[in-house]
């Protein structure tokens, strides 16, 4: 299955973001997403040397390649370039999706944070790949981003169209039926669903109740 296809089939992305995971620990929580279904997985690596970066991004790829999962760079196109990552993810202060496209080139998949409705138009009309769209409750893996809440996922969807959308900020075991409701059919899940003693089990517990294929 393409990239493409694997992203639109996906109903839970998973991150493994380097707040919650040592190093040592990236390819064994990859591997435990992917054992529980996860298909699209970020490296997300805040405030860490490029060349630490760099070493685990080629971890992951290479796990992902093998086990038929997209792999995803959190910012950095260039480096997402260089190591010829399924695709790269920025937010709002990553520059035009255009700028961004130059720089991967287009085999790489382009996704982008939208954390309103205009940004949702915005992503679309510049052909994101996918977006993230968020925070929806107050989280402290983005600490003092302010949360939009539940009530404009509807139509942040209607908008999105046949781009994937996937919600993300304070997604849960617990929160994830109400999120479902207000129309939510893909989510992100960072802190919950690292923390948990069995990342693997929670992961296809979500996965059923978002009812992935
Ligand atoms: N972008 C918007 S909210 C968020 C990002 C990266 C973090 C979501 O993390 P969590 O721990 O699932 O609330």
């Amino acid at each position: 299955m393409s990239c493409k296809n694997i992203l639109q089939s996906c109903r839970l992305y998973g991150i493994v973001d380097l707040g919650y995971v040592s190093p040592s620990a990236v390819s064994a929580t990859t591997c435990a997403l992917i054992d529980g279904g996860v298909r699209v997985i970020q490296l997300r690596a805040k405030g860490v040397e490029l060349s630490v970066v760099e070493s685990l991004a080629r971890e992951m790829q290479k796990i992902c390649r093998e086990r038929h999962a997209v792999f995803v760079l959190n910012d950095y196109p260039q480096l997402a370039a260089d190591i010829q990552a399924d695709a790269v993810h920025v937010g709002q202060d990553g520059g035009p999706l255009e700028e961004v496209r130059r720089i991967v080139g287009a085999d790489v998949l382009v996704g982008r944070s939208t954390h309103g409705l205009e940004q949702v138009r915005q992503a679309r009309e510049e052909g994101a790949d996918y977006i993230g769209f968020g925070p929806l409750f107050p989280t402290g893996t983005k600490p003092g981003r302010p949360a939009i809440g539940l009530s404009d996922i509807a139509l942040a969807q209607e908008i999105a169209g046949d781009m994937p959308m996937f919600c993300i900020g304070g997604v849960n075991g617990a929160t994830l039926s109400e999120v479902q409701a207000a129309g939510a059919r893909r989510v992100v899940i960072v802190s919950w669903l690292l923390q948990q003693a069995d990342i693997s089990a929670a992961a296809a517990g979500i996965i059923r109740q978002l009812g992935e294929k």
